[in-house]
């Protein structure tokens, strides 16, 4: 089985200092916590920056300023997001692509978000996706439904997308599919070819899909943006906790974790 590799998703649009006291708002607080999660055990960070006054932001400079600043502190695989915030202009979303990190996210359809709707147009898609591929930035692909993975299928025959892609199963968004073992199964059954998998599960529904993970030969991410709880009525007291535990259930479970170098090679990222 292929090493585990961990995602650390730190800060995410939506979750609230209110909510989470820990939350890495600026960007030395990112950059803290993204080392903290690499020592911990996670070869990538999925990155949302934020003003000062914790609004979501998808301004250039600030996710500049995140990428040196965790590449100062540790060797981790920045990746941004160009989900950014609901109600975002595509425009807004995809500046951080321009930075040519060495991952983004791209969502792969419209979804209902709680009480909003997260839209995501084909013309836009096709769009990132092209951006995407012309800077060399490799795509992780936010499947939220099962149809986003058909939607994916498509690409591919296209051509538009080359394989073998890697996706991220977000399951648990009300809304959206559910945060259950019968929902990653069967997304994992109509994966593409060769495809590499990590599954965010939401809430409650993280843990147990992260051990299902493990146990499957996928990938794991976790963190505040997905989930604030270490368990029920008990905060996380960092992103680097979730990190840990999930680092310790896979040495138990005998699937070594990969570093950043093991990572970049199993996702076939650019050099
Ligand atoms: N904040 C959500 C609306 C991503 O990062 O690519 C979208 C999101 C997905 O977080
Ligand atoms: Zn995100």
């Amino acid at each position: 089985m292929e090493k585990l590799i961990i995602t650390a998703a730190l800060t995410g649009a939506e979750v609230t200092r209110a909510q989470q006291p820990a939350l890495p708002i600026t960007p030395d607080e990112i950059a803290r916590a993204a080392a903290e999660c690499a020592a911990a055990g996670a070869s990538i960070v999925h990155v949302h920056a934020r003003y000062p006054d914790g609004t979501p932001t998808q301004d250039k400079a600030i996710y500049a300023e995140i990428i040196e600043k965790v590449r100062a502190r540790c060797d981790v695989i920045v990746q941004v997001s160009t989900g950014g915030a609901v109600g975002m202009s595509a425009a807004e979303r995809l500046a951080p692509v321009e930075l040519r990190p060495e991952m983004a996210t791209l969502s792969m359809g419209s979804v209902n978000f709680g009480d909003d709707v997260f839209l995501n147009p084909p013309s836009e898609m096709e769009h990132f996706l092209c951006t995407m591929k012309e800077l060399r930035v490799k795509p992780e692909f936010e499947i939220f439904d099962a149809g986003m993975l058909h939607s994916l299928q498509r690409w591919l025959k296209k051509g538009v997308v080359d394989g073998p892609v890697h996706v991220d199963f977000v399951l648990g968004v009300p809304g959206a599919m559910a945060g259950t073992p019968e929902s990653l199964m069967f997304l994992r059954s109509q994966l593409p070819a060769e495809a590499t998998w990590t599954v965010a599960g939401i809430g409650a529904a993280q843990l147990p899909l992260a051990a299902m993970a493990i146990a499957l030969g996928g990938h794991v991410r976790v963190g505040f943006e997905d989930n604030i709880w270490h368990r029920k009525g008990e905060l996380a007291t960092s992103n680097a906790q979730l990190v840990a535990r999930i680092a310790r259930i896979a040495r138990e479970m005998e699937r070594p974790v990969a570093t950043p170098a093991q990572a970049r090679e199993i996702l076939r990222i650019r050099p």
